[in-house]
């Protein structure tokens, strides 16, 4: 088994992990998975035998390979390593770990980086869906800086902005996997969405709490868990995930009118923990709840108007500005965020 691996470590958006060349890491998935546990130090609170951060997101990893497929540059698997369980996941995507990839596909050699800008398109092999992400590489290399400032991150770097399309029911096969705009689960009621990532949006009301809580608060809210954890548990088989006991998603989105003039305040529960700022795909679901009629966040949200929408989404350590291409019939035609990254380490791994 392969014990020393090539890694580059990066920032991705809001989030942190370890990117990988497919060819660099076993072929077997079980010794991959194994090799990773061992490399971030999972089971463990404090993954103190790893390089994992003790925190679900920076516990991750990013795959990427050249791709086969037309149009496209690069394949991108996404695995989450459980901090605390003998478990790599992928079952979700990561739009903040997405952040990295166009760089890291062209500092290993698999993109030739053009002059100032480097329009990467990356399959995301977790959901089948296509992303395009542009990397800032003036004079033929990728810059890291810039003046672009995320909330969630100290200091400023380049922008690095992402478009989607067509990435509704990449999860769950629908946008709405029930059929429904509301589905009442254990008395609350939830908009089950998937627009990216599959998330349960339900008013932070209806579980007794404000929705404006900070992280520390609501991860030490044992109750609030335990009762958010029931209603996912029971959306998991009606959003067509199966049984998702084990399963990192569906994301738990707790929303609430927003305060700081942006268009919904959300706290994300990932599933278990509560999220420092929001997912990328996480934040588009939701803004695009925002849109549907009858939905808990509809009924909170301030909407901008016209097609191109950008809403601001309000999160404990700031806002995340998602737009929501729409046509005129008022379907969802892509969506869009930018984000930051950064290189961090490169060098080698060991399992
Ligand atoms: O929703 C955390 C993150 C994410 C996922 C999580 C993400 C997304 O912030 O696209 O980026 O929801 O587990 O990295």
């Amino acid at each position: 088994m392969s014990n020393a691996v090539r890694a580059m470590w990066m920032r991705g958006g809001t989030s942190k992990g370890g990117f990988f060349l497919a060819d660099d890491l076993p072929d077997d998935s079980t010794e991959r998975d194994a090799f990773l546990l061992r490399a971030f130090g999972s089971p463990d609170l404090r993954q103190i035998d790893g390089m994992g951060g003790a925190d679900p997101l920076t516990s991750k990893v990013a795959v990427v390979s050249r791709s086969s497929r037309e149009g496209v540059d690069v394949d991108y698997l996404f695995l989450q390593v459980f901090v605390d369980e003998a478990i790599v996941s992928d079952a979700q995507n990561c739009g903040n770990m997405l952040a990295g990839v166009g760089p890291f596909a062209i500092e290993r050699g698999l993109v030739k980086a053009q002059s100032d800008e480097t329009v990467v398109n990356i399959f995301m092999v977790n959901t089948g869906k296509i992303a395009t992400a542009t990397v800032s590489t003036p004079g033929g290399k990728v810059t890291y800086e810039g003046d672009m400032r995320i909330d969630g991150v100290p200091g400023t770097a380049a922008a690095i902005p992402l478009a989607f399309a067509d990435i509704a029911g990449s999860s769950c096969g629908a946008l709405l996997p029930t059929g429904n705009t509301v589905d009442i689960i254990e008395g609350v009621a939830t908009t089950l969405i998937d627009n990216g990532m599959p998330c349960v949006v339900l008013d932070a009301a209806d579980v007794g709490i404000t929705g404006y809580e900070d992280r520390a608060t609501l991860d030490s809210d044992e109750a609030l868990k335990t009762r958010i954890e029931v209603i996912r548990l029971k959306a998991g088989p009606m959003m067509k995930l199966g049984d998702v006991a084990q399963q990192s998603v569906p994301k738990m989105m707790l929303v609430a009118a927003p305060r700081n003039g942006g268009s919904i305040s959300v706290r994300s529960f990932i599933p278990h923990r509560c999220h420092a700022s929001i997912g990328v795909l996480g934040a588009v679901s939701v803004a695009t709840a925002c849109l549907i009629e009858g939905s808990p966040a509809q009924v909170l949200a301030v909407i901008p108007e016209g097609e191109s929408k950008t809403l601001e989404v309000e999160h404990p350590t700031g806002m995340t500005g998602c737009v929501i291409e729409m046509n005129g019939q008022g379907a969802i035609k892509g969506a869009g965020m930018l984000r930051t990254a950064r290189k961090l380490f490169d060098g080698i791994l060991f399992g």
